[in-house]
């Protein structure tokens, strides 16, 4: 035996005006316990409107478009008497939703022809990350779940192909294919046009030969760094006529066949004294990014430029060092990192690197830090300047600086400080003793 059962609006918390956006059934379909019959929207929220019982769709009677109220017949169905029984109706829970939405329940109204307690789910209709971008994707809570499950930005599908604008499974659908297709075009892997293959030879002659290993892990690093960290290189010059002529006289009173001590052990020292004072240039973030990781050793890493390609040497506690000391290693490690013979631990534990141009030329340039290290210091070739010092222009040998930095860990103000007490140092290097 069989009875109809008239499936109504229930109470919506006296909303009137409640739009029909989707009308899941037709007659003749058979709907099971908790199946949407059709999705309801008001100003605020989506809702699934859900059979309470199973059985077999007589008539439909909304529509798309339709706006509804309290009360208004949704469906008419035939349901067998043993499912209509008020025991079983009442079995009819509540659509539990794993959805990271607000979830309330309302009483579903269903006409008297059955007496069974009714229930409506109420699901609001925009996750919070939607919302914080003060667009309300337009989609039922089944095509949300589904874009869920496949990790779909719901914000990010602009105009839905349904009824006012919403958002279809298949939108969800065409939304993936599309962002697969373009992912594969881009063979970096991080979203990024690769350069396209040009057949050199059409212009002229040409020889291919293959990078070093080093200059291709080297790529690979600087590549990786200039993709991940908000660079920021921050110039200067500092005088150092006091500092060269100080190493003049160190050098004057070595052996003949000493290592003659050059600037860049005295731009070690103020660096790792200007480490101290600031110790940010001397910390490095946790991989995820949460923590700031402060270190209390100063080992300095050297760009050595070697027939294959460049290499960080790391000098240890240079703070512990003195400049001969500094000198000595500083010869050892290059000569070794020249000769390619550098073990891979003397290339390790860095917490700053300088990469000096100096004995080459140049005016400036923009180092890329030697991440997890949160800082690279640049050097260029002395030259003497004019610089005024009040009523005169005094010749200055003037040094270069280059201070490339993580943003992230390092503000701008802080990295002008950091310079201000490098400079400090270089320009007296009395300093370092104090
Ligand atoms: N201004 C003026 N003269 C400088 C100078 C500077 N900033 N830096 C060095 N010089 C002088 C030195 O005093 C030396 O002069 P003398 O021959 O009269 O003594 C000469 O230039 C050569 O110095 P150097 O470069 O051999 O020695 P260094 O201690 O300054 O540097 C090293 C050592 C290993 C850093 C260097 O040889 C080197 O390899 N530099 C290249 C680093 C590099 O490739 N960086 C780029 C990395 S990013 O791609």
């Amino acid at each position: 035996m069989s009875s109809l059962i008239e499936i109504k609006v229930p109470d919506l918390g006296n909303v009137a005006d409640i739009d029909i956006i989707d009308v899941l059934i037709k007659p003749g379909d058979e709907v099971v316990l908790e199946q949407t019959l059709a999705v309801m929207e008001t100003d605020k929220a989506t809702m699934d409107l859900p059979a309470s019982v199973a059985g077999k769709i007589k008539q439909v009677h909304i529509k798309v478009g339709d706006k509804v109220a309290e009360g208004t017949l949704v469906a008419t169905l035939e349901v067998s008497d043993e499912a209509a029984s008020p025991s079983k109706a009442e079995q009819a829970a509540p659509v539990v939703s794993n959805e990271p939405v607000a979830v309330a329940t309302a009483p579903q109204t269903v006409a008297p022809v059955v007496e069974s307690p009714k229930q409506a789910v109420v699901v609001e209709a925009t996750p919070s990350s939607e919302s914080n971008l003060g667009f309300k994707p337009h989609a039922t809570p089944g095509v949300r779940l589904f874009a869920r499950e496949l990790g779909v930005d719901l914000s990010k599908i602009a105009n839905g192909s349904g009824h006012k604008g919403r958002i279809l499974k298949d939108d969800v659908k065409n939304f993936v294919k599309k962002s697969l297709a373009t992912a594969s075009s881009a063979s970096t892997g991080a979203g990024i046009p690769s350069i396209p293959a040009v057949d050199f030879a059409q212009f002229g002659p040409i020889e291919e030969k293959a990078l070093s290993k080093i200059k291709r892990l080297t790529g690979q690093n600087l590549t990786r760094v200039w993709l991940n960290l908000p660079l920021v290189t921050y110039h200067d010059e500092v005088s150092i006529d006091e500092m060269e002529n100080f190493r003049k006289s160190v050098n004057a009173g070595l052996a003949k066949d000493a290592v003659k001590v050059t600037g860049l052990v005295f731009i070690m020292k103020a660096l790792v004294a200007a480490m101290q004072k600031y110790p940010a240039f001397n910390s490095s973030l946790s991989a995820d990014g949460e923590k700031q990781i402060f270190k209390h050793y100063f080992h300095v890493g050297i760009a050595v430029d070697t027939p294959n390609g460049l290499v960080v040497p790391v000098i240890r506690d240079v703070n512990q060092k003195s400049l001969l000391q500094l000198t000595a290693e500083l010869a050892e490690k290059s000569e070794l990192a020249r000769q390619g013979k550098l073990k891979p631990n003397e290339m390790q534990g860095g917490c700053i690197t300088i990469s000096s141009l100096g004995g080459i030329g140049g005016t400036a340039f923009t180092p890329i830090v030697n991440a997890p290290e949160v800082a690279i210091l640049g050097v260029t070739r002395a030259k003497m300047q004019p610089v005024w010092n009040g009523s005169a222009f005094e010749p200055k040998l003037m040094l270069p600086l280059d201070l490339t930095y993580d943003h992230r860990v390092i503000d701008g103000a802080e990295g002008a400080r950091f310079m201000e007490a490098l400079k400090n140092y270089l320009g007296d290097i009395r300093r370092l003793l104090l």
